[in-house]
Order: C-alpha cells, then structure tokens, then sequence
C-alpha cells in the first residue's frame, strides 16, 4: 500500500459532529471554456508525420534530444526564481479595479469571461482583466513548520475606532458568529460572496472534518455533496475608489480543504518528461495527504464613522485570486481584477479540477497546466536546434509530436461538469493567532499541511 493509502486508511474514521444541513439544489449549468494559445508550429494534436516520426525515433536521434534540447529546457527551469506576473496591492486595485496597463496574462488561456447567478437564479457574465502573480522561489518555498505563528501580517494596522463587538471570536476587529441570524458580519459577507462550485465527475477524493490541533489531520469523510466551504474574513483597512471615494476593504478566503489531492490525472496520452527536462518537476503535481485550496475575494464598501461598514450587502467585489496548483513550477493561479466592482448577492461560478482541485473560473478540461512561457520556450529551443541542423527532419518532426503529447494530452486539467452548487453554510476558520469553531489545524504550517497558515497570513493582494 502506498504512503498515501496508508494514511488515507487511518484518515477513514467516524463523522464527526459536523453539521451538514439542507444540500442546496445543483444546478445544471455550464462553464464556459477558454480558448488555447497554442505556439506555433505546435498544434492541437500531432500530425500523422509527426506521430510516425516519435514512433520510429532511433537511439542516436534520441541522444541529440538529450544533447540539444533537455539541458536548455533544464536551464530555464532552474532559472524560474524570479516573480512573475504583476503584483497589485489591495489599495491600487480599490484605485484602479481594472489594472489597466499594469495587468497582463501569461497563461494559456484566452478570451475567458466569467460566469455569475444572481439572488434571483439568473446567470451572467462579466468580463474582468485576467492577472498573473506569482512570488519569486515560491515554487521551491519551504516553510518551517510553526515559522510564522506569531501573528497574522494582516491584522489591521490603522487607526480606526471599532466598537468593541460582542462577537469577534477571533480578535480581529470584525464580527464573526457563525449564524447570519446572530449578525456577524465575517459570516454575511462570506454568504453574500459564496462561489457557485462545480465539482468535477469522478472525484474520488472527498471534503472533510479536521481535528482541533496540530498537525493537520483528517477525523472524518464529508463527501463532496454539498461542497464544503470554510472560510477566513480579515480586514485590510481604508483606501480610495476609482471615484476618490474612501472605501473600507476586507479580504475574504474561501477554503476547500479535501482529504487528499490524488495526483494529476493526465489527459490519456504519452508523457515525454525527460526531453523536456519536466522529470525534475513532476513530482510537485504527484498526489498527497490532504489538500488547501482557495479563491480569496477583495471586497469593500463606503466606511461607516470612518471605518468598517457592517452591512454586508454594502460591500463589492473588485478583484478574486484562484489558486491552482499555487506554489508549484506548474502554477496556474490567477487573478481576476473587475473594472465595475460586482455587487453583493452575486456569486462567481468556480470549477475544481478532478483529483488536483485546482480552482478555475471557467471549464478547464484539458486545459494545460506547464507555465505557457515554457511551453513556448520549449518549441523555441526545438526550432533553434533545428535550424542550427543539431536535429534532423524526422528528429524535429518527432518532438512536435513530442510536445504536444507532453503539454496538451498528459499533462492537462480533467474536469467532468455535473451542475454547481452555491453552499448554504460555512465555517469561519478564525484567524491564524486565534482560530475559532474548533478549527485549531489552520495554525500548521508545515510543508506536510501545505503551508495553511502561511496561505492565511501571506498577502495575496
Ligand atoms: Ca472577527
Ligand atoms: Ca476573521
């Protein structure tokens, strides 16, 4: 049995006392795909030239694809240390929603809108600026468990008096009952913004309960119908509008915390890691015990006495961080920064991807998950060393064949669509200096729960 089953089979304990209650109805709607850019000469799928070509690759053909294109793509892996994408901070989204120049994409995906159901049912669509970030080294980060357990860098740090609420469980400034009927305000805000999830056909991995500790630990299976929905409500603090208009802004994660990430499943067809120099990466997307992803929202609304507005329904959304495969070579997070703040009471549609549990704001179905960068670095280093005739016609041929085995049929997203589900309760996790609703496991940091604590406490805006 491997590692994983083992511990899988100690994590299938009793149900806890979670309470799960009135599933809402899933709905039967689609999500929209996004189109590829595909580098040329690369295409959808290899020709019958070039299949015959990697078919009938000799040995020494073989040997000057490890000679002249392996140690280059090596080479650019190595040299992936620096941040890429634009990181905006929360204040220049709240003054500028839609980025502007400063936005821009590197991702496989174009063309992509996204989805949103109002309070009535209705679906529409919305067309945000698609942002890349991704911190320099994030995808060789390790962090030492219990590093940065001190306090949350999110903590408000202005100046604002709040009243001293009766129900701010987790010392943050911000009511927080757990009940919309007890006022909290963490707890409305979440409900207000809840994502519709669509999860995929063919999960095998289920939602689970936690222990009360660390480290993180599995106590019980939850399924995966309803979704289960946890989440983490900080305040950030005033800014200013596009309008000039003071704003009070609050960040809120919204957690989907499985039992295990099952590894990436591949689109069916041959894996040509090693010509790529992928075999050094691969295994940062193999399956694991338990598993934290999330989509984190930036909301604000007019102040009220100059700071926190407590109703929820005053608050809009102007930008959301979707996780996927976060902190990996094979990152495909993204931001989604809207121009004309959506309001209150509309909720985004996010998939998540079989097995991995990316999340995504549109179908991602053999959606491919190298960095698109590489994936154009690659076909560049195949036509240098053809050009320079390090290669010849059938070895080029071949790698065509090759890459697009590689980059669009194994190692791609799988999702099956089967309706969404906007969940009719959560728990609010707390803060990471103070969790609250028994939800003591947030405090692990370790590389084991995936750096939890750090997610909670790291800016993401
Ligand atoms: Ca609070
Ligand atoms: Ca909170």
């Amino acid at each position: 049995m491997s590692e994983l089953g083992k511990r899988l089979g100690t994590g299938l304990v009793i149900l806890s006392g979670f309470v799960v209650c009135n599933p809402a109805m899933v709905r039967a709607q689609t999500v929209p795909k996004p189109s590829l850019a595909i580098p040329s000469p690369l295409a959808s799928s290899p020709t019958v030239a070039e299949q015959n070509a990697l078919q009938n690759l000799t040995s020494a053909q073989q040997e000057n694809i490890q000679t002249y294109i392996r140690p280059q793509l090596l080479q650019a892996i190595e040299n992936n240390t620096a941040a890429t994408g634009t990181f905006r901070s929360w204040q220049s989204i709240l003054a500028n929603p839609g980025g502007g120049a400063t936005a821009h994409i590197n991702s496989s995906a174009q063309g992509v809108t996204v989805q949103f159901i109002n309070s009535a049912g209705s679906q529409f669509t919305v067309t945000p600026t698609f942002r890349e970030y991704h911190p320099a080294g994030s995808n060789t980060a390790s962090v030492t468990a219990g590093a940065s357990r001190a306090g949350s860098l999110l903590r408000p740090t202005c100046c604002h008096p709040i009243p001293p609420p009766p129900q701010d469980l987790d010392g943050d400034g911000l009511t927080d009952s757990q009940s919309d009927g007890e006022g909290g305000l963490e707890y409305a805000l979440a409900m207000e913004f809840m994502p519709e999830y669509f999860i995929s056909t063919g999960e095998q991995q289920q939602f689970a309960s936690y222990g009360n500790y660390v480290p993180w630990t599995v106590t019980g299976l939850l399924g995966t119908n309803p979704p289960t929905s946890r989440i983490h409500v900080t305040p950030l603090g005033l800014g200013t509008d596009q309008n000039g208009n003071q704003v009070y802004a609050i960040r809120a994660d919204f957690l989907s915390l499985w039992n295990a990430d099952g590894g990436l499943v591949g689109g069916g067809a041959a894996c040509f890691y090693s010509y790529f120099g992928l075999d050094n990466v691969i295994q940062q997307v193999s399956g694991h015990y338990l598993d934290a992803e999330r989509s984190v929202m930036l909301l604000a609304a007019p102040p009220v006495n100059g700071g926190v507005n407590p109703d929820a329904t005053a608050y809009r959304l102007y930008s959301i961080y979707t996780a996927a495969h976060e902190g990996t070579f094979f990152d495909q997070s993204e931001y989604l920064d809207f121009s004309t703040p959506v309001a209150a009471g509309n909720h985004i549609l996010l998939t998540q991807s079989v097995s991995k549990h990316s999340t995504y704001a549109f179908n991602p179905d053999f959606y491919p998950i190298t960095p698109a960068w590489f994936i154009a670095s690659t076909n560049a280093s195949i036509e240098a060393a053809y050009l320079d005739g390090d290669i010849d016609d059938a070895t080029y041929l071949a790698l065509l064949a090759a890459a697009n085995d590689t980059f669009y049929g194994c190692l791609v997203e799988r999702f099956g669509n089967q309706g969404g589900q906007i969940p009719s309760q959560a728990t609010n996790v707390g803060e990471v200096d103070h969790p609250i609703f028994l939800q003591g496991y947030i405090q692990d940091n370790s590389s084991a729960a995936l750096n939890l604590a750090s997610k909670l406490t790291n800016p993401v805006f």
